[in-house]
């Protein structure tokens, strides 16, 4: 063989093997020195279309910083391996830990136990309790509620039967499915649930169970509403195999893959879904903003879902991209603010945060305040509507009577932001996003100090309860909260309800009024919030009696002079109702002008405050 041709050879095999250390050394040196964190993913199973496509959304997003490694772990629909995948991860030093569970109530405490380690963020499927650091998923009581008003809607006038085919029981998500479906179609006379099947979100199951049921019972119905696609897709080849096609079919995640939601709905195997983001994009953006240290994380972050049905599928189709893209235009966002008023130490350091957040963000921000008149805050709004600001955010003084206002701005194109407190309306588009704290859990928590404090379980507790803004979501939330955990203690006995207005005056006369009525028998105020709470202590000392002491005094806000009166000893525990708003706003306002999709909910993560504790961190109170 001719010495040239060896030389070439042998050259080009060298060439070859410095080519691949070159790459090795490459892709080492990158691993090795650039990874920063670990991330750890366990999914429930990868067999569901919607899993598969949680997935892949991390990876894609993931693969945009060079600085983490992502290990991902499947349990094949076993919650007991999920359970031994979480550990797996954990020995792997995970600095993160993303989870999606099946089996909420089994796998609440193994979650809980992994937040006391590292941070956890909860995804699309939720667990009980707030032990986690985030929630990022869709309200699935809202999908209940959704499906019940598309079955009315594919029914029509003359109702009908139908079967509700059920996720795995033990999955907050099912529960809640199921019961925001059934507390609505109960209210419809014409529509009976005649069946419930439950298919643990298996399309294979559903179809079994479904086939069954039909062979042995003659009452066929006339809708079915399955909690997810898979199942929905395992009722149509269940019909399909009986030749039965005049039975409408709702599903739910709308996956653009095949047999996902959004093609069933093309091929017309199924009526109706409803598309739940993943949220695997903002878990990973959520996750790097945690590992990095950023305070502004929330607790929850729910996802608005979009129906689809054959009316509006090709839309989803031609725009698949549209539910996430954006266009990035400086121009300055125009915001008009409509505040509810200047109630309290709370009110103001809201105010403030959005006013400066405005400044550092460079929005052209216009807030008015309203004193709290809602009259006056419906006529703010309706004059940002005249002038054509961007967004429109406001503080809703009360619940209700918002409807026809929001409906002008709807028609003038206008999204509205709520801030700090929801509202009631017919129609849930007249909103965009919601931005504040879950005061249902405030009340609750404030309500588990009286219960680990109480002397005993016998011996009557008199509690006098000092109420917000009559009709105002914190004060019927934090009353509902409150209620929830006490109820199941018969020896705490609310005396008295009085309306403070969340304000220091009225909080003050309300308890002089109650002193004069209960005197020495009160054993607790429970404040809607700090303002009334310090009139209230007011009120005690000059009754002389010792606040704090004679009478236990627990608020909710957690401001800087709720932490004075706890480390003097005179206020008891305050449950933190977080006012920094401003910076969430901005970052809303300006998402909505580029065309963004925003979450429907953003809920802040709040905590709550003994005497200690606020003797510990009273210097570093902001607010
Ligand atoms: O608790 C109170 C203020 O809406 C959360 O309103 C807010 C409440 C807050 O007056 O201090």
């Amino acid at each position: 063989m001719n010495k040239r041709i060896v030389t070439t050879i042998m050259l080009f095999v060298a060439l070859m093997i410095c080519l691949v250390f070159v790459i090795l050394f490459q892709s080492n040196s990158h691993t090795e020195t650039e990874v920063d964190y670990v991330i750890g993913v366990s999914q429930p199973n990868l067999l569901e279309p919607w899993q598969i496509s949680m997935n892949e959304e991390i990876q894609e997003e993931a693969s945009k910083y060079h600085n983490i490694r992502v290990i991902y772990t499947d349990a094949a629909q076993n919650t007991q391996k999920q359970i031994d995948d979480i550990k797996t991860l954990k020995g792997y030093d995970i600095d993160l830990l993303i989870v999606s569970v099946e089996d909420s109530i089994a796998m609440t405490p193994v979650i809980s136990k992994a937040y006391n380690e590292i941070p956890v963020i909860v995804l699309g499927r939720g667990v009980e309790g707030y032990n986690y650091t985030l929630y990022i998923g869709t309200d699935h009581f809202l999908i209940g509620e959704m499906a019940a008003e598309a079955t009315t809607n594919l029914l029509g006038n003359q109702g009908g039967n139908v079967i509700e085919v059920q996720g795995l029981t033990s999955a907050v998500q099912a529960e809640e499915r199921s019961r925001g479906f059934r507390e609505n179609i109960n209210q419809m006379k014409n529509i009976k649930i005649i069946n419930t099947l439950v298919a643990n979100w298996q399309r294979d199951k559903a179809e079994d169970e479904l086939k069954a049921l039909l062979k042995k019972s003659n009452d066929q119905p006339d809708l079915i509403y399955a909690h997810n696609d898979a199942m929905a897709l395992g009722v149509y080849k269940a019909l399909h195999s009986l030749d039965i096609d005049h039975i409408k079919i709702i599903g739910s995640d709308g996956v653009d893959k095949p047999n996902g939601g959004l093609q069933l709905v093309k091929q017309k195997k199924i009526d109706t879904t409803f598309i739940t983001p993943t949220g695997g994009k903002q878990a990973i953006h959520y996750a790097i903003r945690i590992l990095e240290e950023d305070t502004e994380i929330p607790k929850k972050i729910i996802l608005r879902n979009h129906e689809v049905s054959s009316q509006n599928v090709e839309d989803f189709y031609h725009n698949r991209n549209d539910l996430t893209s954006h266009i990035e235009n400086d121009e300055k966002v125009t915001l008009g603010f409509a505040q509810v008023g200047n109630e309290s130490a709370w009110r103001s350091a809201n105010t403030e945060s959005i006013i400066k957040a405005a400044e550092q963000e460079n929005v052209d921000l216009q807030l008015i305040n309203a004193n709290n008149n809602q009259e006056k805050q419906i006529a703010i709004i309706r004059d940002f509507i005249k002038q054509g600001v961007d967004v429109i955010a406001f503080s809703p003084m009360v619940e209700n009577g918002w409807d026809e206002v929001l409906q002008e701005a709807k028609d003038a194109g206008i999204p509205v932001i709520l801030c700090d407190r929801e509202i009631k309306v017919q129609d849930d588009s007249l909103w965009t996003s919601f931005i504040g704290s879950d005061f249902v859990e405030e009340g609750r928590r404030a309500a588990q100090w009286v219960v680990d404090h109480k002397e005993s379980n016998t011996e009557t507790v008199n509690i006098i309860e000092l109420e917000g803004t009559k009709s105002s979501a914190p004060a019927t939330d934090r009353k509902q909260g409150f209620k929830e955990v006490s109820e199941h203690h018969p020896n705490l006995h609310i005396i008295d309800s009085l309306s403070g207005d969340f304000t220091l005056g009225k909080g003050k006369e309300m308890m002089e009024k109650a002193l004069q009525q209960f005197g020495s028998e009160i054993d607790i105020v429970y404040s809607h919030n700090d303002d009334m709470a310090i009139g209230a202590i007011e009120a005690i000392e000059e009754y002389g009696l010792q606040p704090g002491f004679d009478i236990k005094i627990i608020s909710i806000d957690a401001t800087n002079k709720a932490f004075k009166a706890l480390s003097a000893g005179k206020l008891n525990f305050t449950v933190e109702c977080n006012p920094l708003l401003g910076p969430q706003i901005m970052q809303a306002a300006k998402e909505l002008k580029n065309g963004t999709e925003i979450p429907m909910k953003i809920i802040t993560s709040e905590e709550t405050f003994t005497q200690e504790e606020a003797k510990k961190e009273i210097k570093k109170r902001n607010y």
